[in-house]
């Protein structure tokens, strides 16, 4: 039996759509980070990095990277649907788009996000956001010109847990499309049609059907409250 420290909105749904693709039993705890409570003393006893997703596993160990639980979860059940095993053609490929995602296109998101993070000075805020917001786009197409050529999926025909991921960042670009008067219909996810051909194709799976909707209200709602300092 897993636990889980996990936002409804956050890029924990990653390792949630791990666990239910997986079939794997788990224990949801919630961490609200708008209200701080990833800083709190109990959840920092926990994960001293004050970062969700947060995995403890049935020996106590704590795995808090994103994408390290995934790889985690799938190696540790051979979950072969979800990763091509250490040995098997197109494992490469795997981690590349895995560390892709996690490295430049969610860095670049987290950067926009948190803009504010970045210096001392708030006037640098706009400037800073924009210039991440330039970072993201450039690389979603990337990803999406990957996907046009190879796809449907990032391993070609074979869905893997990185279209997993893709879906919990590709939220944040189909929230955008939702506002009302979005004015900005570039960062959208219809401006990337591969990407949203393979979000469209990870939303109609049956276990991930559930969680993608909570990611998506859980994702409102942040948007609602706000991020913290
Ligand atoms: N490198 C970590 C980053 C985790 C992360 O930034 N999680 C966010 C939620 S999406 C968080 O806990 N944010 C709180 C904060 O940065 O204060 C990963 O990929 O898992």
């Amino acid at each position: 039996m897993y636990t889980l420290y996990h936002q409804d909105g956050t890029r924990s749904g990653a390792a949630l759509l791990v666990l239910e693709e997986g079939g794997l039993e788990y224990d949801l705890r919630h961490v609200d980070i708008t209200s701080g409570e990833h800083r709190s003393e109990s959840f920092l006893a926990v994960n001293p990095r004050g970062l969700i997703p947060t995995l403890v596993t049935d020996s106590s160990e704590v795995v808090s990277e994103t994408a390290a639980i995934m790889m985690y979860l799938a190696d540790r059940h051979r979950l072969a649907e979800l990763a091509p095993l250490p040995d098997e053609a197109g494992r490469g490929a795997l981690h590349d788009w895995l560390f892709y995602h996690v490295g430049e296109v969610q860095e670049a998101g987290k950067r926009q996000a948190y803009a504010n993070r970045y210096s001392t000075d708030p006037a640098d805020i706009p400037r800073i956001r924009a210039k991440a917001k330039e970072a993201l786009l450039g690389r979603w197409r990337v990803v999406d010109r990957h996907l046009a050529a190879n796809g449907p999926y990032h391993l070609g025909s074979r869905f893997s847990l990185v279209d997993l991921y893709l879906s919990i960042t590709a939220a944040w670009l189909q929230t955008g499309d939702e506002r009302a008067g979005s004015p900005d219909p570039e960062s959208s996810l219809k401006s990337l049609p591969a990407v949203k051909r393979c979000y469209d194709l990870v939303a109609a799976r049956p276990k991930c059907a559930p969680v993608l909707e909570a990611h998506l209200e859980g994702l409102r709602k942040i948007l609602s409250d706000s991020l913290p300092e």
